[in-house]
């Protein structure tokens, strides 16, 4: 059985690279509701129902599990969606605050992310759970999300400028962490590090989420054992040419069929 996996758009072809690259025997079935993009503006309500019915649509297709490569889809049905339904469900946000917390020296964080997840202070509950003792700077950046989904992000020129211009005010901060806290966020990761000069820890919050889940699903004897290439399905609520363009820059040479 496949592995579900949902986003509003392209941000979660950065969890499903990193499937694909930790298990190859793993077949995928990606829901992107192209449809309702961007998640990050609309309210929890909006966002609560379109994850629901993007959950419904994986399990009604026969996954054994979903990933929810979506922060601020995350951010509005978790940890309830966990109860409400019978198969294993990750959501990005614990993993990629644990991460974080991992990972810092000094305890200050840079929370970049959408304006959905940052309204919902979902990293706040999440890192503040773990350690009471970490000061969290939060900016919410939809500029970077329209810059991926439109595709200019494939001109360095217009990247380079749009994350100097956002991400101006924060060129002195202490934190010496970053969380991309939203999943679209590692296909511009080079220049948010670059920005920094290389000197900050940068927390992919989808690839932490990767490594917990297939964990869990290891122990839960979930995982496919045969060695074959699976075909992995795409399934789009909306546009797809943009999605496809974009999935064969960030992960080439996958066999993959496309539904709409
Ligand atoms: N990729 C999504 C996230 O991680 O929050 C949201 C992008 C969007 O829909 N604005």
């Amino acid at each position: 059985k496949p592995i579900g996996i949902m986003d509003s758009g392209v941000g979660g072809l950065t969890v499903m690279k990193e499937i694909i690259h930790a298990l190859p025997s793993e077949e995928v079935y990606y829901f992107a509701d192209s449809l309702h993009c961007p998640y990050g503006p609309k309210s929890q309500e909006d966002v609560k129902r379109y994850t629901a019915e993007a959950v419904e649509f994986l399990i009604n297709k026969g996954v054994k599990a979903i990933i929810i490569a979506c922060n601020t889809a995350t951010a509005a049905v978790m940890p309830e969606l966990r109860d409400e339904i019978d198969i294993p469900v990750y959501g990005v946000i614990n993993p990629g605050s644990l991460g974080a917390l991992r990972k810092s020296d000094n305890n200050e964080i840079l929370l970049l992310a959408t304006e959905g997840t940052i309204k919902s202070g979902a990293y706040e509950q999440g890192i503040l759970s773990f350690d009471q003792d970490v000061k969290i700077h939060k900016l919410a950046c939809p500029e970077f999300v329209t810059l991926i989904e439109s595709l200019d992000y494939e001109n360095p020129d217009i990247t380079r400028r749009t994350v100097a211009e956002k991400l101006a005010p924060y060129k002195e901060i202490k934190a010496d962490t970053v969380i991309l806290g939203c999943t679209h966020f590692p296909i511009i990761e080079k220049y948010i590090d670059e920005f920094f000069k290389g000197e900050k820890h940068i927390i992919d919050a989808g690839f932490e989420t990767v490594s917990v889940a297939l964990v869990q699903l290891h122990k839960k004897k979930l995982l496919t054992a045969d060695n074959k290439s699976p075909v992995h399905k795409i399934f789009i609520h909306g546009e797809n040419q943009r999605f496809e363009k974009v999935m064969n820059s960030w992960i080439p040479n996958i066999n993959y069929s496309m539904e709409n």
